[in-house]
């Protein structure tokens, strides 16, 4: 490579330099632009600093940060940093970005007139930059003052730097190679990335614990419903068969005080009245024991149980009221003994008082005898039929307990079976849905480690010759420094 064809055209150099180590690399893919960027935190003194150099500089054009954009390459870059305080790692990022496709950085410390201690400022400005990154080691660093308070600006100093500095054929190639590196390094990092599978990570992470979190949830709801469904279902058990004796027993009481005061004329309905009473009995319990299930059914998300049609309520005896004939007959005989008997005494009672009333006395000794004979002789049958019916009450009881016991064993047993089936059927439906959701997870993670593993072969093929592009950008930018 010849000097002539060095100064005529360093950028075509610099590009040839490159694409002899890989054809592939044709350009930076950056846009050069003959502007100088004028640039620094806010309120530096960036617009003021511009302003004054457009006028000592007409013939080179001076730009702010906005109105570049990501891919312009400027022919140099002025960083502007006020006196007040050294800079700051936020500052020197800001370079960073600024300077990013240009090797010719300047920076100006600003506000010289009022910061007396602007040449350690400006010391310490090298130091931190030079520290922040090896490149900034050569930086050159000027004091500014664009608007003073008073007087006369200066940028002289600036000036003159700007003019040799964009003047130098030298700069152009810089400036060429340095955006050469930095694209060569954003591209192997972006490979070095995609290799790692750095952006998939946090996806590949978020499907794993996916897919952790629906099979465990999957076991868990699985046993609680089953094991809730049990135990509401020991405790329907329990709590309907005590609901069914409590009702008779209440019933039962309730009947027996009818019992105890029932009257001849009440007799002849009471058997009907009980079984009114006990048709009564079983469709509460009935209606208790499919509000109970459908409830339990419905706390535990199944669906409730169907109910099924209303059972023959027991039937019972009527009660034994009529077969005491050979009882009655000993009562009659009893009976009219004892009215005998009273109407002796009556008679003999008259016939001691008046002797001449012995007839009437015999008369009303006889009428008295006999209505005292009807009046026990009833009296102890109606004593009769009332322990009869108590105890008629308690069989008919006992038979619907039995009947209600054994009805609310069967309802639930039935409940049992349907309530396990539909849990049965509900896990079926929730394994295969979480079967499904993780073989969807399960595709997508292959995919993810498909695509890491092409990037990394891809990483794998690609990276050397950049290395080694970057090794020549580096190694030239190093030797040829100042020229
Ligand atoms: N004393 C002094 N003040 C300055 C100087 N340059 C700029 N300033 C003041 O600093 C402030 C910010 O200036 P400006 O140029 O707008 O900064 P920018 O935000 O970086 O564009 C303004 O109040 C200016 O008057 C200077 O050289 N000396
Ligand atoms: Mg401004």
């Amino acid at each position: 490579m010849t000097d002539v064809e060095h100064v005529s055209d360093p950028v075509g150099q610099v590009d040839a330099l490159v694409a002899a180590v890989d054809p592939g690399l044709s350009s930076p893919g950056v846009d050069n632009r003959d502007v100088v960027l004028v640039t620094g935190p806010w309120l530096a003194g960036s617009t003021g600093l511009i302003a004054a150099l457009r006028e000592r500089l007409p013939e080179h054009q001076f730009v702010e940060a906005d109105e570049v954009k990501a891919a312009d390459a400027p022919a140099a870059v002025v960083f502007v940093v006020s006196a007040v305080a050294p800079i700051a790692e936020s500052d020197c990022a800001l370079i960073d970005l600024a300077a990013q496709h240009t090797d010719l950085v300047i920076g100006a410390v600003s506000k010289i007139d009022v910061h007396r201690n602007w040449r350690d400022v400006l010391a310490e400005d090298r130091t931190r930059l030079a520290a922040h990154a090896e490149r900034y080691r050569d930086v050159s660093w000027v004091g500014v003052a664009a608007a003073p308070d008073l007087g006369e600006s200066n940028v002289d100093d600036l000036v003159e730097l700007l003019r040799t500095r964009l003047a130098d054929v030298d700069t152009k190639r810089r400036n060429r190679l340095r955006a050469w590196e930095s694209r060569l390094h954003t591209v192997m990092s972006r490979y070095d990335k995609d290799g790692a599978g750095g952006d998939r990570k946090a996806r590949v992470t978020a499907l794993r614990e996916r897919r952790e979190e629906v099979l465990r949830e999957r076991r868990v709801s699985k046993s609680e419903r089953t094991i809730a469904l049990r135990s509401q279902i020991q405790q329907a058990k329990v709590q309907l068969a005590y609901f069914a004796r409590n009702r008779c027993t209440s019933v039962r009481s309730e009947l027996q005080e009818d019992a105890s005061s029932m009257t001849r004329r009440r007799l002849r309905d009471f058997e009907g009245y009980v079984g009114t009473r006990v048709v009564e009995v079983v469709d509460e319990v009935e209606a208790g024991v499919t509000k109970h299930l459908t409830d339990m059914a419905t706390e535990l998300g199944l669906t409730p149980p169907e109910t099924p049609a209303p059972s023959e309520p027991p039937a019972f005896a009527p009660p034994p009221l009529k077969s005491r004939r050979l009882e009655t007959r000993l009562m009659m005989v009893l009976g009219a003994g004892f009215g005998l008997g009273v109407a002796l005494g009556v008679s003999r009672l008259f016939a001691g008082l008046a002797p001449g009333l012995t007839i009437a006395g015999l008369v009303a000794g006889g009428v008295i005898g006999l209505v005292l004979t009807v009046w026990v002789v009833s009296m102890r049958g109606l004593l009769n039929d009332r322990v009869t019916l108590d105890r008629w009450v308690g069989v008919v009881i006992g038979l619907l307990q039995g009947f209600l016991e054994e009805r609310v064993a069967t309802r639930v047993v039935v409940a049992e079976a349907a309530l396990t089936a539909d849990v049965a059927r509900r896990d079926e439906a929730e394994a295969e849905a979480a079967t499904a959701a993780v073989t969807e997870i399960d595709a997508e993670l292959r995919e993810h480690a498909v695509a890491t593993a092409r990037a990394a072969a891809l990483r794998d093929r690609r990276l050397p010759p950049l290395q080694k592009a970057l090794d020549i950008v580096r190694a030239e930018l190093d030797t040829r420094q100042g020229q």
